[in-house]
């Protein structure tokens, strides 16, 4: 009877000796996942990134990114503007799926999102800075995001405690929350996705003291495209609300004082007082305002001696100067602060492992075609910064030029971290290109779809098909009408080819796959005009 029970005692402990070891096993495996830092800014434009051109700005810390990892110079979007891109992201899914057609419409929240699948399967997840995606973000073991658009001065934040108000910067602030989080409050047992997503460089464009000094000093080089006339385009380009000589604002875009136009006697916007007086101007501390104020006057006094006698081109080309200061002085400081991060990873040996991922919501315009915003198909909203670092796997300083998307990112980091990819996810991963093997990349064309109109920018319904060598759009709700553009003859984009006979051929072969495209992805004319009806009983 005692030799029975001394058997079974040893046969349960050594059971119990077998599960602590796979136990430890699997912790291990586990460990040896790989980090993810998912580091998006809002509205950034890859023409505002050193490592894709330094004509504007020197960006060397994101460009490290690169250098120690893989650019991508055909990365885009499947809808150019905020949060249908951030849905885009979180659930692997094009608009018309996920549902979050625009800013405005609410998203079914039943849906996964990929932090979700990251937490199940035993990553600490955490999400800090601007999400623009209801104030609630699903599958974060910790989140400080900014509520709606957020603000750059004095920001509020939403944390699962409450909510909580920090003096200073923006960009700064949602870093040292960032760096905090990573050094002092994630589980180190655990792998990690930090979602560390910037405000900047969004509208209306405010730089911490320290940049807007700086940058208000410097002049730019204006693009070929700012005095565009918008001849041999459709409809949608010549009737958008997007250009730096009518839209852009004085003093809510241009930081001109309103007393400063008043003084002038000038005509003004009737929304730019009301905006610049609620805007972040009204945030400025007693202990900011000195260090703003200054700079402020001198944009003023600037603008009250020359705006009288500058010609039309000239005052386009001021704004142009102003907008760039601004806008670039954000992103100056965005660049300043994820070298604080990337710093951070080596000193705590965390790099080799750590897959640190560069990113925007979409593109925008930087001048070109007289613009500023987003949404259209065109180059420069449509395509998006893509830059990867990941020592364990990317070649340093490689270049892909495929056209990935933002729909790809859940697929790819759910395939780094081994989860198991839902099966409706719509992108692909990019491990391979990642890892240096093309052979597997067989995608030859993009999908697009934007919806957000009536609404601010004017800017009309449209889908289309991108490949490399050519882009074919139909604007349609209000006009029906159709655009081609050659990218390879044409990367402006000045000119539509639709009806031109030369490209006929071309025409019908995009037509096609375009429609095969559509059916692919589960688009369809049935679901415009859905969407449309949910838009029009909304307003
Ligand atoms: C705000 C801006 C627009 C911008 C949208 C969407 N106007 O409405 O210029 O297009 O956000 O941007 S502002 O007067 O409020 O600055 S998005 O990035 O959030 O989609
Ligand atoms: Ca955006």
């Amino acid at each position: 009877m005692a030799k029975k029970s001394t058997i079974q005692f040893q046969l349960t402990f050594l059971f119990l000796i077998l599960i602590f070891i796979s136990c430890e096993e699997h912790k291990k495996e586990i460990q040896k996942r790989p980090n993810i830092l998912f580091i998006m800014s809002d509205d950034h434009a890859y023409q505002a990134i050193s490592a894709y051109s330094d004509k504007l700005l020197k960006t060397p810390n994101i460009d490290r990114i690169a250098n120690e990892g893989m650019l991508f110079t055909n990365a885009c979007v499947t809808n150019s503007i905020c949060a249908p891109s951030r849905a885009t992201i979180l659930t692997g899914k094009h608009t018309h799926i996920h549902g979050k057609i625009d800013n405005i419409m609410s998203f079914d929240t039943t849906q996964v999102t990929f932090p979700q699948l990251f937490q199940e399967a035993g990553y600490e997840t955490a999400m800090y800075g601007k999400l623009h995606f209801g104030n609630n973000p699903k599958g974060v073991d910790d989140f400080m995001i900014l509520p709606g658009q957020g603000n750059y001065i004095n920001p509020k934040f939403l944390t699962p405690d409450g909510d909580t108000t920090i003096t200073g910067y923006v960009t700064d602030i949602i870093t040292d929350l960032t760096i905090n989080w990573l050094d002092q409050k994630r589980d180190p047992e655990k792998p990690f996705l930090m979602m560390y997503l910037h405000k900047a460089p969004h509208r209306a464009w405010w730089p911490s003291p320290e940049k807007f000094e700086e940058f208000s000093k410097k002049t730019f080089p204006e693009p070929e495209t700012l005095f565009d006339d918008y001849e041999n385009r459709g409809t949608a380009a010549k009737v958008a609300e997007m250009t730096i000589s009518d839209e852009m604002l004085l003093s809510y875009d241009n930081k001109v004082l309103p007393e400063a136009i008043a003084d002038l006697g000038i005509d003004d916007d009737p929304r730019n007082k009301r905006y610049f007086e609620g805007s972040e101007y009204s945030r400025i501390n007693e202990e900011q305002m000195p260090l703003y104020q200054p700079i402020l006057n001198s944009i003023s006094d600037d603008f009250k001696s020359r705006w009288p006698s500058m010609s039309d081109r000239e005052k386009t080309s001021w704004k142009y100067q102003r907008y760039m200061q601004d806008y670039l002085g954000c992103i100056s400081s965005v660049d300043d602060n994820v070298g604080r991060v990337l710093d951070y990873l080596d000193e705590s040996g965390l790099a080799e492992n750590t897959i640190v991922v560069y990113t925007s919501d979409q593109g925008f315009y930087l001048g070109e075609h007289g613009w500023f915003d987003k949404r259209f198909i065109y180059d420069e909203s449509f395509k998006t910064p893509l830059l990867i670092r990941w020592p364990n796997e990317i070649k340093p300083g490689t270049t892909n030029d495929e056209m990935v998307q933002n729909l790809d990112f859940a697929q790819t980091f759910l395939e780094a971290a081994q989860i198991e990819v839902p099966d409706d996810m719509q992108g692909e991963s990019l491990l391979p290109l990642l890892k240096g093997d093309t052979t597997k990349w067989d995608r030859e064309a993009v999908y697009y779809h934007y919806y957000e109109y009536p609404a601010s920018h004017m800017v009309k319904r449209h889908y289309g098909i991108v490949t490399k060598e050519y882009k074919l759009a139909h604007f349609y709700y209000d006009v029906d009408e159709w655009e081609l553009y050659d990218r390879k003859n044409d990367p402006h984009e000045m000119k539509n080819v639709y009806n031109d006979p030369e490209y006929a051929t071309t025409v019908t072969k995009l037509h096609k796959e375009l429609k095969e495209m559509r059916i692919k992805y589960k688009d369809s004319p049935e679901l415009d005009k859905k969407y449309i009806d949910i838009y029009n009983s909304r307003n």
